[in-house]
């Protein structure tokens, strides 16, 4: 594992196909560097996006700089994208997000406060007061099925947060090398909190606004995704 860290802070932002939505929330994030004087560098992972998402980032970083691309040959899941941006990244800590906009980028700063207190910073939807949106049906389906989902994890793992897959965290670099999450695709964000949880970390939970997506596609299958975290979270359960 890599460990150079000449920054103190990794934003990482897993992408496929969001190149209209990088071009919009990477100015965002470099103004929240800028002003709160952050050494911060963005690294953005992406599975060769067809939209050119990768090349998008490259031409930013002719503008600010602070901005590494990590290409990967083909889709292979956000946990896997992460796992290996991780790993390139040159921060002390790390920051994961969404880039799908449906975070906010000023919210970073509602992370990264909490640190050095806490080894690890974890975004949540569902802890008050949250604010997410709901608009369509189809997005208060899904508002039930994770927020009761997240419930069932916390019982089965024994652990006390309201929302574990949610790609929007904070952690000390030392946390990711004890840790080892292995899922490919979203359990991978859970494991991480368990993991770390389990090896006695500190960590907080802080709400965060969530945003209904306005553009591109949505690469998760909420069924698909339930029935993976209901018996995986289950393994968690009598696993060490
Ligand atoms: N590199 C990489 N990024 C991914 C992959 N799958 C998803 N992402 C990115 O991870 C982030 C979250 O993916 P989404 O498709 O928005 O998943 P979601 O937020 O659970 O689903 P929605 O609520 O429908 O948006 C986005 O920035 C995606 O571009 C992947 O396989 N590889
Ligand atoms: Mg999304």
């Amino acid at each position: 594992m890599s460990g150079g860290t000449n920054v103190q802070f990794s934003i990482i932002l897993p992408t496929y196909n969001e190149a209209k939505n990088i071009a919009k929330l990477i100015p965002q994030l470099e103004e929240v560097i800028r002003k709160n004087e952050l050494d911060a560098e963005i690294v953005v992972v992406d599975d060769n996006s067809p939209d050119g998402t990768a090349n998008v980032a490259k031409r930013l970083n002719e503008k600010y700089g602070n901005i590494r691309v990590l290409l990967r040959e083909k889709k292979e899941g956000i946990g896997a994208a992460v796992r290996d941006a991780y790993n390139f990244a040159k921060g002390d800590v790390l920051l994961s997000m969404d880039a799908d906009l449906q975070l906010k980028a000023t919210d970073i700063m509602k992370l990264l406060r909490y640190i050095p207190e806490y080894d690890m910073v974890i975004g949540s939807k569902y802890l008050e007061p949250a604010k997410y949106q709901k608009i369509s049906i189809i997005s208060k389906i899904r508002y039930l099925i994770s927020k009761y989902g997240n419930r069932y994890l916390g019982v089965v793992t024994r652990t006390p947060f309201k929302d574990y897959s949610l790609n929007f965290r904070a952690l000390k670099r030392e946390v990711w090398q004890a840790i080892e999450p292995e899922d490919k695709r979203n359990f991978f964000f859970v494991e991480m909190i368990v993991q770390a949880y389990r090896k006695g970390f500190k960590i907080k939970e802080v709400a965060v606004e969530f945003k209904e997506r306005s553009r591109g596609e949505s690469k998760t299958r909420i069924w698909q995704q339930m029935g993976v975290f209901l018996l995986k979270g289950l393994m968690y359960a009598f696993k060490k």
